[in-house]
């Protein structure tokens, strides 16, 4: 199998699928579009994913989008090393764990999202700054809650799932935003179990080939 992993090295929900295959041990190369320069927007991107967004994953020919997809297609195509727990109630947990990141802080401060509160609504930086932190609080409070029910050393239980795949990132987010994570002790014991990791540290944004360290 050939795959092209389309993103960017500092979007978290590419980061979330470098996590995933570098897991499972999985040969991909990389393809990159500047977000900064709106690359993304382009036809080249929407080949592979249509909304515009990355990241998107091409195996042999064919494209998927959509991270938690990804993962998901990972998980089943490559069932060693699983990154989702053997009965259904403890996926579902994980699952949700991951949407609420994927679905409830994510697109809320997405760079499409921050750029049509600045630009289109005029809406101040500081106000924006306490609008992604607001949505990041409130999210990695319930994350908190649900670390402490079920992790052990990980975000669920006691090896990497995709819980981690997309927490990770996340708190790179939040850091790269300066929110203040005093409050979530539970969070951050994981994030530095997982940069202990060598499948964590190889798919931190500094690392990847496209990483200039600089901009958005
Ligand atoms: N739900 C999508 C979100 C993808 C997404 O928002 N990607 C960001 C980078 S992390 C992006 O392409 N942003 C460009 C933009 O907002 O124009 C997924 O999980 O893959």
């Amino acid at each position: 199998m050939t795959m092209t992993l389309h993103g960017y090295w500092r979007s978290s929900a590419s980061y979330r699928v470098r996590i995933g295959a570098n897991l499972k041990g999985i040969d991909y190369s990389q393809s990159s579009y500047d977000l900064r320069k709106g690359e993304q927007s382009g036809p080249a991107l929407g080949r592979h994913a249509p909304l515009g967004l990355v990241p998107a994953l091409e195996v042999d020919g064919e494209s998927l989008s959509q991270s938690l997809a990804i993962l998901e297609w990972l998980e089943e195509s490559y069932p060693t090393q699983p990154l989702l727990p053997a009965d259904a109630m403890s996926r579902g947990i994980v699952r949700a764990m991951a949407s609420t990141i994927a679905c409830d802080i994510h697109p809320l401060n997405n760079l499409r999202v921050l750029q049509a509160l600045r630009h289109d609504l005029g809406v101040p930086e500081d106000a924006v700054k306490r609008w992604i932190e607001r949505w990041i609080h409130a999210g990695f409070a319930a994350l908190e809650i649900m670390i402490r029910d079920h992790g052990k050393g990980f975000c669920f239980g006691e090896t990497p799932t995709i819980a981690d795949c997309c927490l990770v990132p996340q708190i790179y987010n939040a850091r790269r935003f300066h929110v203040d994570l005093t409050d979530f002790p539970e969070l951050l014991a994981v994030d530095a179990r997982c940069s202990e990791i060598d499948a964590f540290a190889r798919a931190a944004p500094e690392r990847q080939p496209d990483a200039d360290g600089a901009g958005a």
